[in-house]
C-alpha cells in the first residue's frame, strides 16, 4: 500500500514510517517540525537528540534498502496538503499531526489557540484533500481515550446504544476531555464523522492511551534510528517520565492521590495496532473506532512497578505525591472495552520487569543528560 504519515517526526509518527516501510509498504512522512520548536520553546527537549527526518530516512535507507519519502511543510496549509496528496496517492493516511501536549495547550491563550488552530485545521485539510483527490483513501486517525475522560460507566469502543423513552439508537459515546488538547480530538471525531456519513469517507479513529517504550525492531537497528524520548512535564508521558525520573534520583512525581487509571500500551503495540487497521481498512461510509490499549494501571501502581524494576537494577526508587496541576478525578471508576484491536490480530507487548528493565538500562547510557528542572510540573490548569 502507499502510505502517508502525517506528523512523522513524531515519537509515534517516525517508528511508524519505518514499520511500514520494513513491512513492504511504499511510504512517505510529512511534517513541519512543530514539537521541535515548542520543545525549544519551552526547554523540553528529548532525551536524545534524533536526526532531521531527511537523514533518520537517508540512515534507514542504507541500513535496510528501504526508502522513506519527506516531505517538509506545514499541513495547516490546504495548498500544500492538497498538492502533497495528489502527488502521492496514499491508499492510507495515517493522521498523527498535531500538537499532542495536554499540558502545552493549558499554558496560556497563545498555546491553547495554537493547538486548537492546528488540530482542528489539519484534520480539515486532510478530509478536505482526501475527497478532493483521493476519494478511496482510508484515514486512520490518532485520537485519544482522553477523549471519553474518566465516566462512572464502562468506556464502549467509541459508540453507545441508548435506550430513551422506549426507542433505541446509537450514537458516539459521550465524551468529556480534561484539557483543550484533548477537547481537541473530540472535535476532530465529530469533523470526521460528518465527513464520513456526508460524503462516504473510510476512517478508523483509534482513541489510544498514553504511550510507553523506545524499542522497536527498526529504532534498535542504529540511536539515530531512535524515537524522540521525552521525559519533561510537557511531553512525556507519566511512565517515560517516571523511568528517567528513577534513573534520575528524584522521587517519582504521582500527582495528587495517584488513583488516576488510564489504558496504557507499548510503543510496540501502537505500531501493530496502526499497522493492523490499515491492513484492515475501514469500508465506505464507515466511522470505525478502535480503543487502543493493552492494560491498565493507577498512576499510584506505575510508580510501585518502577520502584520494583529500579530496586532489581540497584537504583534506591523514591515516590513523592505532589500537587495536582491538572483537573482531574483521582479516585474513579475506569474500563473501558478494547477487544477490537485484539480481534484483528494484536499481540500485545505487556509491561513486564523486563520491560520497564530493559528501558532503565537505555535511559542510564544518557543519564548526564537528563535536566532536572525539566521534571516538576510547568503548567498548571488553574
Ligand atoms: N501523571 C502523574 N505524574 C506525572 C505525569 C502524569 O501522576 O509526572 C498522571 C496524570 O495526572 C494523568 C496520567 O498520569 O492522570 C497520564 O498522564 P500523561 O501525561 O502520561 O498523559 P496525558 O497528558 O493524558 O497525555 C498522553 C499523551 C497524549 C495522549 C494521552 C492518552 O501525551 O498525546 O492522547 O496520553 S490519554 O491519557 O489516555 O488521554
Amino acid at each position: 500500500m502507499r502510505v502517508l504519515i502525517l506528523g512523522g517526526d513524531g515519537y509515534l509518527g517516525w517508528p511508524t514510517a519505518m514499520d511500514f516501510a520494513a513491512a513492504g509498504h511504499d511510504v512517505a512522512v510529512a511534517d513541519n517540525y512543530l514539537r521541535r520548536l515548542i520543545a525549544e520553546k519551552t526547554d523540553s527537549e528529548a532525551l536524545i537528540p534524533t536526526p532531521t527526518l531527511s537523514a533518520r530516512a537517508r540512515r534507514f535507507e542504507a541500513l535496510t534498502g528501504k526508502k522513506i519519502k519527506v516531505f517538509i511543510g506545514d499541513l495547516a496549509d490546504s495548498d500544500l496538503t492538497f498538492n502533497m496528496v495528489r502527488q502521492f496517492q496514499p491508499d492510507t493516511i495515517v493522521h498523527y499531526a498535531e500538537q499532542p501536549s495536554a499540558p502545552y495547550s493549558m499554558r496560556g491563550f497563545a498555546e491553547a489557540r495554537e493547538t486548537f488552530q492546528n488540530n482542528l485545521d489539519v484534520t480539515f485539510n486532510v478530509i478536505w484533500a482526501v475527497m478532493e483527490h483521493a476519494p478511496e483513501c482510508h484515514i486512520v486517525k490518532l485520537g485519544t481515550m482522553g477523549e471519553y475522560g474518566t465516566p462512572d460507566i464502562d468506556i464502549e469502543e467509541g459508540w453507545l446504544e441508548i435506550e430513551h423513552k422506549g426507542r433505541k439508537d446509537k450514537f458516539l459515546f459521550p465524551r468529556a476531555a480534561g484539557s483543550l488538547y484533548h477537547t481537541t480530538k473530540v472535535l476532530d471525531t465529530d469533523l470526521l464523522w460528518f465527513y464520513v456519513r456526508t460524503y462516504g469517507l473510510r476512517v478508523t479513529d483509534l482513541m489510544q492511551g498514553p504511550v510507553y517504550g523506545m524499542s522497536t525492531p527498526e529504532a534498535d537497528l542504529d540511536p539515530a534510528l531512535g524515537p524522540n524520548f521525552h521525559y519533561d512535564d510537557i511531553f512525556g508521558t507519566v511512565v517515560n517520565r517516571f523511568l528517567v525520573q528513577a534513573v534520575a534520583g528524584i522521587p517519582l512525581t504521582v500527582y495528587g492521590g495517584g488513583g488516576q487509571t488510564r489504558g496504557y500500551l507499548n510503543l510496540r503495540d501502537t505500531l501493530q495496532c496502526v499497522r493492523l487497521a490499515t491492513e484492515h481498512p475501514a469500508a465506505k461510509g464507515e466511522l470505525r473506532i478502535y480503543n487502543q490499549l493493552t492494560e491498565t494501571f493507577t498512576v499510584n501502581e506505575l510508580a510501585e512497578r518502577v520502584r520494583r524494576a529500579g530496586d532489581t537494577m540497584g537504583l534506591k526508587v523514591q515516590i513523592k505525591s505532589i500537587t495536582n496541576p491538572r483537573k482531574e478525578k483521582e479516585e474513579h471508576y475506569y474500563n473501558p472495552t478494547f477487544s477490537g484491536l485484539i480481534e484483528l490480530g494484536l499481540k500485545p507487548n505487556y509491561m513486564t520487569d523486563e520491560v520497564l528493565a530493559d528501558m532503565i538500562e537505555r535511559i542510564i547510557a544518557h543519564k548526564n543528560a537528563i535536566a532536572a528542572e525539566r521534571i516538576m510540573p510547568r503548567v498548571s490548569w488553574n
